[in-house]
């Protein structure tokens, strides 16, 4: 394989947070990725996906992250919703959602994961 091909594939490499609306998505996000995304005490706030880099003092830095607005499933049912789902299934910035983080409140230490 070349080093270019090596380096797209690890690129792929996206961790999607997903979960109730003000459950804490976004200032997870922004201290995983040392972004300023607006976070506020109500439901609502993120209308769209967004994409970054895990901070290098974290860690990989190759591994993207995804912030997306709040979702109570994977079958929509309002706008925010089915941006949620078409952010990780229908996605042209993404090849492949390697595992998604649902997060159900920033009170809850255990959050599942599907790897
Ligand atoms: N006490 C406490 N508050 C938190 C924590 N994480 C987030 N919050 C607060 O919870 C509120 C919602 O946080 P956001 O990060 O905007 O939540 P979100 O899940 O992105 O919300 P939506 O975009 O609406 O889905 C904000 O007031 C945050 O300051 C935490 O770990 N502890
Ligand atoms: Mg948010």
């Amino acid at each position: 394989m070349r080093s270019s091909e090596t380096e797209l594939k690890v690129q792929n490499k996206t961790i999607a947070l997903i979960g109730s609306p003000n459950s804490g998505k976004t200032t997870l996000y922004n201290w995983l990725t040392g972004s300023r995304f607006k976070t506020v005490n109500y439901p609502g706030a993120t209308v769209e996906f967004s994409l970054g880099h895990l901070a290098g003092h974290l860690g990989d830095h190759s591994l993207q992250l995804m912030d997306t607005p709040g979702t109570y499933s994977l079958h929509p049912k309002s706008a925010d919703e089915w941006v949620t789902l078409r952010a990780l299934y229908e996605n042209p910035k993404v090849e492949q959602v390697t595992c998604k983080m649902f997060y159900t409140d920033y009170a809850c230490i255990n959050c599942k994961t599907d790897m």
